[in-house]
């Protein structure tokens, strides 16, 4: 097949073409459970785009030693001063690592361990992110620009939403006095 995923091509909007190719859209309506402000979200248009993920899938699912790859573009935004952001997953099979490479934009890698320890990492064109196993991770778009990145993760890692729809991450990442701040959540 012939796979487009040069960075200087996402840049210029083109996308991964192949049959092995799936696209999901989250929107604003997706999202109900992971953004804090409650009433900033309910102002919200509901089918605002939030994030897009391309994935390239040459195996089937929960392929043992296969590798799956995306790209992730987050829209520029906030809910209330909570900055537009991925839902955010461990994966199901939690030994299962990850690595995220940064195309453009600026925005912060918020990874979390089952202790529920949270901390952050700063995401600038260029830069690699290993995601250790048993680490639940989640992208936030701290820019004005569309925030892309790239990821490779193993075909049977699985995506575990359901804890963090459930429990959330210990820390939210927040515009304070336009600077991205981690915070605990109250
Ligand atoms: C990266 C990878 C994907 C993930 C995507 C969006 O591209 O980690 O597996 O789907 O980010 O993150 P989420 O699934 O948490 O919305
Ligand atoms: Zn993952």
């Amino acid at each position: 097949m012939n796979l487009i995923a040069t960075p200087s091509l996402f840049s210029t909007g083109q996308h991964l073409q192949g049959k092995e190719i799936e696209r999901i859209s989250r929107r604003i309506k997706d999202l109900e459970s992971i953004f804090s402000d409650k009433k900033a979200y309910a102002a919200l248009d509901a089918e605002r785009v939030v994030y897009e993920v391309e994935s390239y899938l040459p195996v089937p699912n929960n392929t043992e030693g296969g590798l799956f790859y995306g790209i992730t573009t987050i829209k520029p935004g906030t809910v209330g001063n909570e900055y537009f952001m991925t839902k955010g997953h461990f994966h199901s099979i939690r030994n299962r690592a990850e690595i995220y490479f940064t195309v453009s934009g600026e925005g912060m890698l918020l990874l979390m361990d089952e202790k529920r320890q949270t901390r952050a990492e700063k995401m600038t064109p260029g830069s690699v992110h290993y995601i250790h196993a048993n680490t639940a991770h989640r992208t936030a778009n701290t820019g004005d620009v569309d925030f892309i990145f790239s990821a490779v993760w193993p075909a049977d890692a699985g995506h575990d939403y359901d804890t963090i729809a459930r429990h959330g991450f210990s820390k939210i990442l927040v515009k304070q006095n336009g600077t991205p701040t981690l915070i605990d959540r109250s």
